[in-house]
């Protein structure tokens, strides 16, 4: 019988570990900034690599359940989530995930260091970013709103550290007509007599994070016109007193290929009590702020599980022996990884720029130009990012051999979780065309590109190093010939490869920068590796 057996892969610290968080931190952040968030960071770094992560794989089997009926034949519709996500919910209120971004306790950089403890939470928790993103994504829209009535109501429980006053929200766009065209919604809101409530009437065929307290949807007022325009944005609580649905029926639970702790369901609304957010038409643009937050956090999350098969790939491959040396010293495995890592950096350095310039739109500190970029960049990072990710999970697995294929290894989910990152909150595609429009919000898509180019432009501005500065400008000046010389079906037809290469463009732009800063050898190596597979995706 062999001795051998194999030493498993296992996690530190995840914020001490994390070589690029810490560098990206130190050079955002003004040096009395960072030592304050330090504590918070390393507390929820100790977690995801320890308590957190253990409860993970001793989750791995459990998945929520939908109970329809009581032994009295009652109808309760009761989800019951698993241990780790009741775990995770308190965790995030008293880490402060949402509230963090909210207090501004640091002005507009409190949505970065928001985004550092999500990215950090993410990897551990099975996808509770879903109900967090919502929840994040439903206080920045009713602050918007100027709804003073349901701003009392709501936002202090969604953005509360007090886990028994702690609220999630759910986002209910989804129907059986619409899924990326949410203006085919058929659901109906009827006005209540003598009053300014709505019941509504419809099924929402796709619902994340069903045990939420509120949820913000669309429906579309009785006599309104069809489209997203006749939608209006509706405020719904979804459960009485007692804590019964309000007249929701919750039908089943999908079965999915991966989110598997997310209770994501088939409703019926049949009278849902509802109340309109702002005005009674719109409903598409009133929901946008909620779909740019959710937005933001897939491209976080989308790092962060990259990070996270990373961190394990590295330290398996200290422990792992093959043909005399341990990987880690094998010249092919080390340059499969340092690819990846590559991919990792470039997606890191990109979804930390939006949360940036998201936290300045939160603050007002943008400028016209920056508010612009921002509407330009979310759906470019979101949809490039996703792509990265699903790539480097798929990797991942493969850097184990046969064990990433295994599952109580508990590595197959991050590449069943990442999945759905390229899919929800926008398809590739649909954001591909999202990048389109949004490079002519002001009328002029040729304008929206230059400023896209100053950019870019901007981060490499004193940079030593030519030929990556080079690479830069080749591929901006080949997507701006493209969107000269396309025509017609043209334009449709190759977004997607554009708008990867604006993605892949600004992340080289924004590694680049990075590296200078840092002048960090490792830093370097990845920049020239990112650039050397390519970012130009145009034909
Ligand atoms: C892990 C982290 C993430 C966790 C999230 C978890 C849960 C998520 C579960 C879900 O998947 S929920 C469903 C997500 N669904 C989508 O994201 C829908 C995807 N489809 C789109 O985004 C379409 O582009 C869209 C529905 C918006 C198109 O609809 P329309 O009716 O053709 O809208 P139109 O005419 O393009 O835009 C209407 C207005 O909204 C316009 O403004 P104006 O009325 O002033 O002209 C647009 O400019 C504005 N708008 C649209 N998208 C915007 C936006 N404004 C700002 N930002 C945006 N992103």
């Amino acid at each position: 019988m062999s001795q051998f057996q194999q030493a498993l892969p296992e996690l530190g610290n995840q914020y001490d570990d994390d070589r690029v968080l810490r560098s990206y931190l130190a050079r955002v952040l003004p040096a009395d900034v960072l030592s304050e968030v330090h504590e918070s960071l390393a507390e929820m770094g100790h977690l995801a690599g320890g308590e957190l992560y253990d409860l993970q794989l001793a989750d791995r089997l459990n998945e929520p359940t939908l109970t329809q009926w009581d032994a009295w034949g009652n109808r309760i519709d009761k989800i019951e989530l698993t241990p780790l996500w009741r775990v995770a919910e308190g965790i995030a209120a008293e880490h402060g995930l949402v509230a963090t971004a909210y207090e501004q306790k640091y002005g507009s950089l409190s949505r970065v260091h928001q985004c550092a403890l999500a990215y950090l939470f993410t990897p551990s928790t099975d996808i509770y970013s879903c109900p967090l993103a919502m929840t994040d994504g439903a206080a920045r829209t009713l602050l918007n709103s100027g709804n003073q009535g349901l701003i009392d109501r709501a936002v202090p429980h969604l953005i509360t550290r007090d886990p028994k006053e702690f609220w999630t929200a759910g986002q209910w766009m989804t129907e059986l007509t619409g899924g990326s065209d949410v203006g085919l919604s058929e659901t109906i809101a009827k006005s209540e007599p003598g009053s300014n409530a709505f019941r509504l009437y419809g099924r929402k065929w796709f619902t994340s994070a069903i045990g939420s307290q509120m949820a913000l949807t669309l429906a579309r007022p009785e006599g309104n016109p069809p489209g997203g325009r006749g939608l209006a944005l509706f405020y719904i609580e979804t459960r009485d007193e007692h804590g019964r649905p309000r007249n929701i029926q919750i039908n089943r639970l999908k079965d999915k290929l991966g989110t598997r702790k997310v209770p994501t369901a088939e409703l019926t609304l049949d009278g849902t009590p509802a109340q309109l957010v702002k005005g009674s038409v719109d409903g598409v643009r009133n929901i946008a702020p909620l779909l740019n937050i959710t937005r933001l956090w897939n491209g976080i999350s989308a790092v962060s599980l990259m990070r996270r098969g990373l961190a394990l790939s590295f330290d398996y491959a200290t422990k792992r022996t093959a043909f005399g040396a341990p990987l880690s010293e094998k010249p092919l495995h080390v340059d499969t990884l340092a690819t990846l890592q590559a991919e990792f950096e470039a997606a890191f350095q990109l979804a930390f720029y939006v949360a940036e310039l998201t936290g300045k739109s939160e603050t007002r500190e943008i400028s016209d130009e920056e508010a612009l970029l921002l509407r330009l960049l979310t759906p470019i990072m979101k949809l490039t990012t996703g792509k990265q990710a699903v790539m480097v999970a798929s990797e991942v697995l493969e850097s184990f051999g046969g064990a990433g294929y295994v599952e109580d290894t508990g590595l197959p989910v991050l590449l069943r979780d990442s999945q759905v990152l390229p899919i929800w909150e926008g398809t590739t595609n649909v954001l591909a065309l999202d990048t389109l429009r949004a490079l002519q919000s002001d009328g002029d898509a040729q304008q929206g590109l230059r400023r896209f180019e100053a950019a870019v432009m901007s981060c490499v501005e004193g940079v030593n190093d030519s030929k990556l500065v080079n690479v830069v400008r080749a591929a901006l000046d080949h997507a701006a010939s493209w969107l000269a010389n396309a025509e017609g079906d043209a334009v449709e037809a190759g977004a997607r490869r554009f708008s990867l290469t604006l993605g892949r463009t600004i992340e080289l732009a924004l590694l680049i920068k990075h590296a200078q800063w840092s002048l960090d050898r490792q830093a370097i190596d990845s920049v020239r590796r990112f650039a050397s597979v390519g970012v130009d995706h145009i034909f």
